[in-house]
């Protein structure tokens, strides 16, 4: 059975915290999925990094941070920000531990004063494919006619043949967008719940350990990122932002 998260509507919600309706709402189905999730524990956070606030251009910006974990994921991290020039960011990673054979759930949404540009989601695999029964959960979910459908960069050959990518135009395709990250995550806490541990030194888990150092450092290549912290605090801050709390590298199983 696979549990569902219930869905709130991206266009009724009120933003309490100013964000954009459909971060708001995603950020909420995401916190919603952690409580199905088995063995969920805090995970420690630099005091520094967990709310961060400051202004650019007499603009406020504000980063929070939330970081769990459970069973089967090392790192569940949910980001909530608002970065100047009325950008504001959603980002999500759950991170495997290499010992499970799972996926990495991710998801990012960039909106700006024009509305949403970016809204991607994925289980992105870490051991070359993804399980099989995942790929089947994944390959039986409705494929929504998006009107602007976004191309990947080229440091984005670490999705899944499944990952969507778009810029949501309606609040119909934004409505579709949360329904589809609902559906991902029920298909991954199912797969967690299921999923057996294997020995750290099990070729297996090596082989995904490697996989996740890969998938992180793709995701370093992306310059977009990098430049919105640059501009906000500096590179030096920046850097150590994405390094240590964005993309760390997986311990070494080991
Ligand atoms: C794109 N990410 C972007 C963009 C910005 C950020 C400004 C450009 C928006 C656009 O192309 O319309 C910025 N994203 C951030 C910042 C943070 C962030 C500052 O998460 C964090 C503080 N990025 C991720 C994850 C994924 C991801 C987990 O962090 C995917 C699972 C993807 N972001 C991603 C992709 C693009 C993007 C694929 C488009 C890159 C491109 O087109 O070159």
């Amino acid at each position: 059975m696979t549990s569902t998260v219930p869905a709130p509507s991206p266009d009724q919600r009120p933003a309490a915290s100013g964000l954009h309706p459909l971060v708001d709402a995603l950020a909420e189905t995401i916190r919603s999925s952690w409580s199905t999730l088995p063995g969920l524990a805090p995970l420690a956070i630099d005091q520094d990094l967990e709310a961060i606030s400051g202004s650019l251009d007499g603009e406020k910006l504000f980063i929070h941070n939330e970081l769990r974990r459970c069973r089967g994921l090392r790192k569940l991290h949910l980001e909530t920000a608002r970065l100047g020039a009325g950008l504001q960011i959603l980002h999500c990673v759950f991170f495997p531990d290499p010992r499970y054979d799972l996926p990495v759930f991710g998801a990012d949404i960039v909106a700006g004063p024009a509305g949403v540009s970016a809204a991607i989601a994925d289980l992105s695999p870490t051991g070359g494919e993804l399980a099989a029964g995942i790929a089947s959960d994944l390959a039986a979910l409705p494929r929504r006619p998006y009107s602007q459908p976004r191309e990947l960069p080229a440091w984005g050959t670490i999705f899944s043949p499944y990952v969507r990518f778009v810029r949501p135009v309606t609040e119909e395709e934004e409505g579709w967008f949360l329904e589809e990250v609902v559906a991902l995550l029920a298909v991954m806490a199912k797969a967690v719940a299921i999923t057996p541990e294997q020995a750290v030194d099990d070729p297996a888990t090596v082989f995904r350990y490697h996989g996740q150092l890969s998938y992180c450092q793709q995701q370093k290549r992306n310059d977009k990122t990098r430049r919105v912290l640059e501009k906000a605090f500096n590179p030096s801050w920046a850097d150590r932002y994405i390094e240590k709390l964005l993309f760390d590298d997986p311990p070494s199983p080991a």
